[in-house]
């Protein structure tokens, strides 16, 4: 798992991501919460849980945070919002976490932005 996340980490190169195979219905995910601008469903190696992946449809350029730009300021809340959402319908309002991992350092793997809801124990701090 630590081989396929080094070789992932250099992967911002605008390629298509599995994630468009899941918003496409092409691969089977658990859907949590969906709207015509956002998906959410489970992740499939959960670290807690509850641990749901919130996904824009469009990537529309946010292969990652950082690539950010003005024009994406209303998905970005609505993509926080809908991360509510779903914490309220897991339960798990009382305590969650979202994580965004942005670029190498980070450990991101996936090159389409997505928020993680994470939930269900106790968390710790400082993460790692
Ligand atoms: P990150 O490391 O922040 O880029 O997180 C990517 C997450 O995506 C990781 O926690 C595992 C999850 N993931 C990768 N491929 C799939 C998949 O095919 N299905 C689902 N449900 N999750 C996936």
């Amino acid at each position: 798992e630590a081989a396929a996340k080094a070789a992932a980490v250099d992967a911002d190169n605008g390629a298509p991501t599995i994630f468009d195979k899941i918003i496409n219905k092409e691969i089977p995910s658990s859907i949590v919460y969906e709207d015509e601008k956002v998906l959410a469903f489970r992740d499939v190696n959960p670290q807690a849980p509850v641990h749901i992946l919130v996904i824009p449809k469009l990537r529309d350029g946010l292969t990652q945070l950082g690539k950010a730009e003005p024009k994406h300021v209303d998905i970005l809340g609505q993509l926080l919002y809908a991360a509510k959402i779903v914490a309220e319908k897991e339960g798990i309002l009382d305590g969650f976490r979202i994580v965004i991992n942005n670029g190498p350092k980070a450990c991101q793997s996936v090159y389409h932005l997505h928020l993680h809801v994470l939930g269900g124990r106790q968390m710790k701090w400082p993460p790692g």
